[in-house]
C-alpha cells in the first residue's frame, strides 16, 4: 500500500490550488485522486449547451499567482464551460500538476484507523492509499439530482442530466425536447435547445428569479485593463461579502423615491450581471424591499413574453428575489416567443409518470425523443456522502450528519482527525464567487498543516462543542434575513427528499469569515485540539 502525506479528493479548483500548495510550499507527498478522466470538477462533467459562468469572468479564477493571472486572458464577459476548463488545463500545465494527480479513480471508502492516526483510502478501481492527511475537494454541486419519477426506465428515447452531459454532446435536431427544471442551467439550457430542437416543452414547477447577463465578447483594451489592475482587482474581490467586484449599496430600497428607485433598478437591469441584487442594501432582508425589486422584474419579463399565459406562470415568484442563488440569462424569455416552445406548468399538473414514449402529467399526455433533466444536485453534502467516510471510534460521516451537517468552520468535522473540507457546508462557498472561499480554505488548510509539520504535531481534530456553536450561529445569521422564505431551495436541502433540511452555507459573507478564521488561528487554533506525533 502506498503511503501519502497528503491525499485530496477532486480535480476542480480546489484540488489544483491545495495540490500545488501541499506539494510546492510545504513539499509534501500529496496525491489528488478524481474519478472524472481528467481535471475541471465541476466545469468537465456540466458540458451541457450555453453552459457559462455566472461571475464575471476576470473574478472566476485565482488570484494567487500575478504570473498565472496576467498570462491568462478570458474572450468574453463571462467564460463558456470549454474555456473554463482550458484555463485550468493551463493552471496545471504551469504548475506541473498532473503528475500527482490520478484520474478516473473514484474514491469509495476513506476510513481512519485510530491505532497509527492515519487514512485509509481505497478507490473503485481497487488501488488502495494510507495518508496522514485527507482533503475533500469534491466540490458543492456534483452529484446529480434525477429525481424519482415512475417509469424512467421504460423510456424508449435517450435521456440526460446536464451535470452528467456527454462528451459527444447531443444532437436536438429534429427532436421533440422535454427539458425538466428552470434553474441556473435550465435557464441557460433552454435558448440553445430551442435553436435546433423540432419541438422544446419546458417543465416549471417553480418560477426562477433571472437578470439579463448582458454577456459581451471583450476588446483587447478591456482585457489588458484587467491584467494591469492584478492587485486592485484581487484587493476588491477579496474585500466584498460576496467575492464578486461589486459592493452593495448603502441605501435602502424604501428611502428612495418610487421614481429613483424605477431608474436604480433599470440601470442595474441594462447593466446585467450579479451586481443587481446589491442596488440597494435591504433587498434581502427586508421584505417591503424587496417587493419592489420583484414588481420591476415581473414588469420587465411579462413585458418580454408575447404568450401572456407564459408570462403569468414565469413571473409567479412563490419565494422572495435572491434568497436562492440568482441567475442570469441570455435570451432565456425571449425563447418562449419562438414556435417551437412551450411551456408546462407543473405546479398545477404535475408529472406523474414517464412512459416509454413521453411524459405524462395529471392531465396531459406528451410524446418526446429526448428528455434533459436540469434538476440540479443534492448539494454540498451530497457527493461527501456518496464515500463511505469512517473517523475515530467507527463514526460514520452519513451517521453524524443524519440531522444536518455539523462542522466548525465549514473545515472539519469533530471525530474526523486530519481530515478537511474544502467548500464543505458551514463555509461560505456557494453564497461566493467561489474560487475566491477556496482561495482562503486552501490557504488556511496549508497554514494550519504547515504549523502541524513544523510543531511535530499528529492529529488536529475539532469539537463537538465548536461545531455546534459554529451551526448556531449560521442559523442565527440566515434567520436575519429573507432567505428562510424559502425552505425549498437546494441551500436547505429542500430539493432532496429525505434530506434534513438545515441551512448549509456560511451566510455573512467572506471578509467576517476569513476574520474569524484569522483571530482562530491568532488563538492557536481555537476549537481544534491537537496530538503530539
Ligand atoms: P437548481 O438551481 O437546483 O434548479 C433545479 C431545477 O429543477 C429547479 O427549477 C427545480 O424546481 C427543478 N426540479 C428539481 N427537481 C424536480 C422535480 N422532481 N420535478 C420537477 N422539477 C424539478 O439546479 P441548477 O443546476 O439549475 O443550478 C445549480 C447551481 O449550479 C446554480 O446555483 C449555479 O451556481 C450552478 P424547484 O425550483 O425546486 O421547484
Amino acid at each position: 500500500m502506498i503511503k501519502y502525506d497528503a491525499i485530496i479528493i477532486g480535480a476542480g479548483f480546489s484540488g489544483i490550488y491545495q495540490l500545488h500548495s501541499l506539494r510546492d510550499k510545504l513539499n509534501l507527498n500529496t496525491l489528488l485522486i478524481e474519478s472524472g478522466d481528467d481535471l475541471g470538477g465541476t466545469w468537465y462533467w456540466n458540458r451541457y449547451p450555453g453552459a457559462r459562468c455566472d461571475s464575471e469572468s476576470y473574478t472566476y479564477n485565482f488570484t494567487f499567482s500575478k504570473e498565472i493571472f496576467e498570462n491568462w486572458s478570458w474572450p468574453e464577459r463571462y467564460s463558456k464551460q470549454d474555456v473554463i476548463l482550458k484555463y485550468l488545463n493551463y493552471v496545471a500545465e504551469q504548475l506541473s500538476l498532473k503528475k500527482d494527480m490520478l484520474f478516473s479513480n473514484k474514491v469509495i471508502t476513506a476510513h481512519f484507523n485510530d491505532k497509527n492516526n492515519l487514512w485509509n483510502v481505497k478507490t473503485n478501481k481497487g488501488k488502495n492509499f494510507i495518508c496522514k492527511y485527507l482533503i475533500s475537494a469534491v466540490g458543492c454541486l456534483s452529484s446529480a439530482n434525477i429525481p424519482k419519477i415512475n417509469g424512467l426506465d421504460k423510456f424508449k428515447g435517450k435521456w440526460y442530466h446536464t451535470g452528467k452531459w456527454p462528451h459527444s454532446g447531443v444532437d436536438f435536431r429534429n427532436k421533440r425536447v422535454a427539458q425538466i427544471g428552470v434553474g441556473s442551467t435550465g435557464i441557460q439550457l433552454a435558448p440553445e435547445i430551442a435553436k435546433s430542437a423540432k419541438k422544446l416543452s419546458i417543465f416549471q414547477r417553480s418560477a426562477n428569479f433571472s437578470i439579463p447577463a448582458r454577456n459581451e465578447i471583450v476588446n483587447d483594451k478591456y482585457k489588458e485593463n484587467i491584467k494591469v489592475n492584478y492587485q486592485t482587482i484581487k484587493n476588491l474581490i477579496k474585500s466584498t461579502p460576496t467575492g464578486h467586484a461589486f459592493h452593495f449599496s448603502s441605501q435602502s430600497a424604501l428611502d428612495v423615491s418610487d421614481e429613483e428607485r424605477k431608474k436604480t433598478y433599470e440601470n442595474g437591469w441594462q447593466k446585467g450581471g450579479l451586481g443587481f441584487r446589491g442596488l440597494f442594501k435591504d433587498l434581502t432582508t427586508n421584505l417591503e424591499a424587496n417587493k419592489t425589486v420583484v414588481n420591476f422584474i415581473k414588469e420587465k419579463v411579462k413585458s418580454t413574453l408575447h404568450n401572456k399565459d407564459y408570462a403569468k406562470v414565469v413571473t409567479n415568484f412563490n419565494y422572495p428575489f435572491a434568497t436562492r442563488r440568482p441567475t442570469l440569462n441570455t435570451n432565456y424569455y425571449e425563447t418562449f416567443n419562438k414556435d417551437n416552445v412551450e411551456l408546462i406548468d407543473i405546479s398545477t399538473d404535475s408529472i406523474q409518470e414517464i412512459t416509454k414514449s413521453g411524459i405524462k402529467t395529471k392531465k396531459n399526455y406528451y410524446e418526446f425523443d429526448v428528455i434533459v433533466f436540469a434538476t440540479g444536485y443534492d448539494a454540498i453534502t451530497g457527493a461527501l456522502l456518496s464515500i463511505d467516510i469512517t473517523g475515530k471510534n467507527n463514526i460514520k460521516l452519513k451517521k453524524l450528519w443524519k440531522n444536518g451537517p455539523l462542522t466548525y468552520l465549514g473545515l472539519q468535522v469533530p471525530g474526523f482527525p486530519n481530515f478537511f473540507t474544502i467548500t464543505g457546508p458551514g463555509s461560505p462557498s456557494v453564497l461566493t464567487n467561489v474560487p475566491m472561499a477556496i482561495e482562503q480554505h486552501v490557504e488556511f488548510i496549508t497554514d494550519c498543516i504547515s504549523y502541524m509539520e513544523t510543531n511535530n504535531l499528529g492529529t488536529i481534530e475539532t469539537n463537538n462543542k465548536d461545531s455546534l456553536k459554529w451551526r448556531e450561529t449560521i442559523d442565527n445569521a440566515v434567520n436575519e434575513t429573507l432567505i428562510p422564505e424559502s425552505k425549498s431551495s437546494w441551500l436547505y436541502g429542500g430539493n432532496i427528499d429525505g434530506k434534513a433540511k438545515v441551512f448549509m452555507p456560511y451566510p455573512s459573507g467572506l471578509p467576517t469569515y476569513k476574520k474569524i478564521c484569522d483571530d482562530i488561528v491568532l488563538k492557536n487554533y481555537e476549537g481544534f485540539n491537537f496530538t503530539k506525533n
